[in-house]
């Protein structure tokens, strides 16, 4: 999507702090950290939320999570981290493309606020 920040990011228009790519998914450090690690993963194809999660793009998703556990595991926080999508506005999604926040480097409460 020509108007999508992520799109433009996975396409290398605008920089990013990458930390994992591959034909299918980028992975860079968030702008706005929550936690003292905060990744993003994206698919590079235009998936706006998790509700647009099908049949025929669920295998890139299970890809992002195996990617998650490889960067987690090459980071050395595997035994200590928060996986998390915000889905719709009224659950905190600003950036209308898929994406999953890892974080990890302090404790996490649950439930979640
Ligand atoms: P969410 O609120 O769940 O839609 O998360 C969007 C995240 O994306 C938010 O934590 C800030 C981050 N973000 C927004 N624009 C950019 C950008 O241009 N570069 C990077 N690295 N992160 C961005």
């Amino acid at each position: 999507m020509s108007d999508c920040i992520f799109c433009k990011i996975a396409a290398g228009e605008i920089p990013s702090r990458k930390v994992y790519e591959d034909e299918t998914v980028l992975a860079f450090y968030d702008l706005d950290p929550q936690a003292p690690e905060h990744i993003l993963l994206i698919p590079k194809t235009h998936i706006a939320s998790a509700a647009e999660i099908t049949p025929q793009n669920s295998g890139l998703v299970a890809h992002i999570f195996e990617v998650a556990a490889e960067i987690a595991a090459q980071k050395g926080f595997a035994d200590g981290f928060r996986v998390v999508t915000n889905c719709g506005e009224s659950a905190g999604q600003s950036v209308k493309h898929l994406h999953f926040h890892l974080l990890a480097g302090r404790d996490f409460t649950w439930p979640p606020g």
